[in-house]
């Protein structure tokens, strides 16, 4: 499969990457080292993430050709599309993108519906970074700093900091490589993890005092409303490990997070410690994910969706 990738590499001249709205550690850390490979062979790349990069990885380092909006260009040699388990992921516009050029399908998502002309898709690997690793190894790419740091967030943050289950030695491996390579991950941890607006704990408080369980204390839900934003001065943004706080308590097998989107319409994250496959709940919904770690969209009223959600899992 890296021989194709290889291949169109080699012949290709413009290039655009994308990734999912609300973009985490490893959409953007993925998109912009492969973007900065492709810089650095004197390809041009254009890196389009419909949203603008959160504060916490804003240190990273931004290849040339990241934009907001989609260009007027047409046509692209290749058009990648990264950590995306579906194309809409990709947000408004998408049938546009899908429009400029032939698709490569580039994820680890469980719920990965192959939606590309390629589909690199490895339901194994821990980070969609960890397939962009493997690619640039296998084109005997020079990992120079602005390619490792933005490959070592990729994959260190998708598995909460080498935490979780898709924790793998592969992971741990690229993580050791890049740190070799010049990475420093006390810095990239204090970025990441300790550099928040004290705003963000004035909105985790908010969203605490919503914490409801049910089945026996199992299943764990909290929300956050427009309402929350606004008296706090923040945004969706500043919620990003909201959900993994809720999963922290002992007992707790699902971490639910409720975020108000419009009315009667909420973006639901869940988490999960695998005895749940949380994935399939949200794929009922048409959402997706992984196993532990997945999302999707629910409209109604509040006590509705969290009935949704409870029913889905069989939780009277
Ligand atoms: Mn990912």
């Amino acid at each position: 499969m890296t021989a194709k990738m290889d291949k169109l590499i080699r012949e290709g001249r413009t290039f655009f990457i994308t990734s999912h709205i609300d973009p985490d550690g490893d959409a953007i850390g993925s998109a912009f080292a492969l973007a900065w490979f492709l810089e650095d062979l004197d390809r041009q790349a254009t890196v389009y993430l419909k949203d603008t990069v959160p504060y916490r990885y804003d240190f990273l380092p931004k290849p040339r050709g990241l934009v907001h909006t989609i260009p007027d260009r047409e046509a692209y040699d290749t058009v990648f599309v990264l950590d995306c388990g579906s194309f809409f992921r990709v947000g408004d516009g998408h049938e546009r993108i899908a429009a400029m050029g032939p698709v490569v399908n580039i994820d680890h998502h469980d719920t990965n519906d192959r939606f590309g002309r390629v589909n690199l898709v490895d339901t194994d690997a821990s980070s969609t970074g960890e397939i962009i690793y493997r690619i640039l190894r296998s084109m005997k790419a020079d990992l120079n700093h602005n390619i490792a740091v933005n490959l070592y967030t990729a994959v260190f943050t998708d598995t909460g900091s080498l935490r979780y289950d898709n924790a793998s030695a592969a992971a741990f491996r690229i993580c050791e490589e890049m740190v070799r390579a010049g990475v420093d991950p006390g810095r990239v941890a204090a970025m990441i993890y300790e550099s928040h607006p004290k705003e963000r704990f004035l909105l985790l408080g908010e969203v605490l005092r919503t914490l409801r369980t049910f089945g026996d204390d199992r299943i764990a839900v909290a929300n956050v409303t427009e309402e929350m934003f606004r008296a706090t001065g923040t945004n969706r943004e500043f919620t990003d490990g909201f959900v993994e706080y809720i999963k922290q308590i002992r007992g707790v097998e699902v971490a639910v997070l409720l975020r108000e989107i419009g009315p009667e319409s909420y973006k639901i994250s869940m988490r999960g410690k695998g005895t749940v496959d949380v994935a399939a709940v949200c794929n009922g919904f048409g959402g997706g994910g992984h196993k532990n770690a997945a999302g999707c969209r629910i409209e109604g009223a509040i006590s509705e969706v969290e009935k949704k959600l409870l029913d889905a899992m069989g939780i009277k």
